[in-house]
């Protein structure tokens, strides 16, 4: 005979129909998805989840961040609450399940406890972190940052995409800034459910990933100054082309990520350059450096490597250089306790599971720092994301949910 909750399962139609038609809002080229962070895009994501949990009969908090608290009551109000959640901005290229996930996947936790007519003691509050991609405003996780007291938010409110425009004047005219201080609110525990963007559980057959680490993260924004001259007219000798400088740094930076394997990884994925005209040397590159790895040591050394590099090939070249670290956090450790509800609920639950260490960012990384903290990962189909064609399953997306479902039963404790 099954304890109470025993065999309790979410809605897997329910929330696969939900985040299809999430999907639906800032389609991609591919059929994937561009909802980037503060557009009119991400407005009508955030107002179609509004839509969603006011149904649900969840009363929506809103910080200065414009991250999204939708809460339902426990039977102790008083008690702090159980946080879930993740992000429903992507990249420009991104897929449908990146973020959406978890919130999506928080939702028909409630969705499911309203059906079965469960009540908890502890509220539960499941969140729309603001920005977590950091594709348009540097840096990623930058709400929960701000949440967690790492990033100042007068400073983030400053920061501006490629034409300039600011976190702080975009908030403002989507109409998504809420006056609720950033980082007042008290958590007893978070759980965030994502996808692993990486190959490791599909390829051993496994449904759940147990989230003990999160690696960490360093992005440099480098800008190499040469001069602008004629790519026909002007001898080698004299070119000062700051666009063969980074060439060199992208290599180095592979280079350098290639002696720390096989956790290290290092590539660009932001260039720009100026005047950016086919017949003029370039005068000016600005990219940016992402290095990680799930060792501080190791990340602190490969970021010490590259700058070093960076000196070597501005001398070589004769041209200008400047680093600027633009996104950072160390190696995190989850909550033991809350990972072991994690690991306990996919036992329960009878689907496979390993422990995992995260190897992108979540918002997870930063909520570790002012509230135990844990994840939950389900499988992505070839590991792909950060990629139009990323696919998950149905059975994936719901086992997943399940287990969030189960762990948060756990911490928010079932009533009557
Ligand atoms: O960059 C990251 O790891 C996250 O996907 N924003
Ligand atoms: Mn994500
Ligand atoms: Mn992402």
């Amino acid at each position: 005979m099954p304890a109470p909750g025993e065999n309790l399962r979410i809605n897997p139609e329910r929330l696969w129909n939900s985040i299809h038609e999430m999907a639906e809002i800032g389609p991609g080229v591919a059929g994937g998805n561009n909802r980037q962070t503060l557009t009119d895009d991400d407005a009508r994501g955030r107002a179609l989840f509004q839509k969603w949990c006011e149904a649900a009969g969840m009363s929506m908090g809103l910080d200065q961040m414009g991250t999204m608290f939708a809460r339902r009551e426990g039977t102790e109000p008083g008690l702090d609450p159980v946080y879930v959640g993740s992000h429903l901005d992507t990249q420009p290229t991104g897929g449908r399940y990146d973020g959406v996930l978890g919130v999506l996947g928080g939702l028909e936790v409630i969705r499911t406890l309203n059906d079965l007519g469960i009540r908890t003691r502890r509220p539960i509050v499941v969140t729309n972190w603001t920005n977590e991609e950091g594709t348009r405003f540097a840096p990623a996780m930058m709400a929960s940052g701000v949440f967690a007291g790492v990033l100042a938010l007068e400073d983030i409110y400053k920061h501006a995409d490629k034409d300039g425009l600011t976190v702080g004047d975009e908030l403002r005219r989507i109409g998504w800034m809420g006056e609720e201080k950033v980082g007042a609110r008290k958590m007893h525990a978070y759980y965030e459910l994502h996808i692993e963007q990486g190959p490791i559980l599909e390829d051993e057959g496994i449904e759940i990933g147990v989230v003990t680490h999160g690696q960490g993260l360093k992005w440099l924004q480098v800008t190499l100054t040469g001069k602008e001259s004629h790519t026909g007219s002007t001898p080698m000798p004299k070119r000062r082309n700051a666009s063969l400088g980074m060439a060199r740094v992208i290599e180095l930076v592979h280079e350098v990520a290639m002696d720390y394997q096989p956790d290290a990884v290092g590539a660009v994925g932001h260039v720009q350059v100026y005047p950016n005209s086919r017949n003029i040397i370039v005068g000016k590159a600005v990219f940016t450096i992402d290095i990680r790895s799930p060792n501080k040591d190791v990340l602190d050394e490969m970021d010490a490597r590259i700058r070093a590099g960076i000196e070597t090939v501005a001398e070589g070249l004769d041209i200008g250089f400047e680093v600027e670290q633009v996104g950072h956090f160390d190696p995190v450790t989850f909550d033991k306790a809350l990972v072991g509800n994690v690991r306990a609920a996919a036992e329960k639950l009878g689907y496979s599971h390993r422990d995992i260490v995260s190897g992108a960012g979540h918002d997870a990384c930063w909520i570790n720092r002012v509230a135990p903290s844990a994840m939950i990962m389900c499988p992505c189909v070839d590991g792909l994301s950060h990629n139009e064609a990323e696919t998950i399953s149905k059975e994936w997306a719901a086992a997943g949910t399940d287990v969030l479902f189960h762990a948060v039963l756990e911490t928010a404790e079932i009533v009557g």
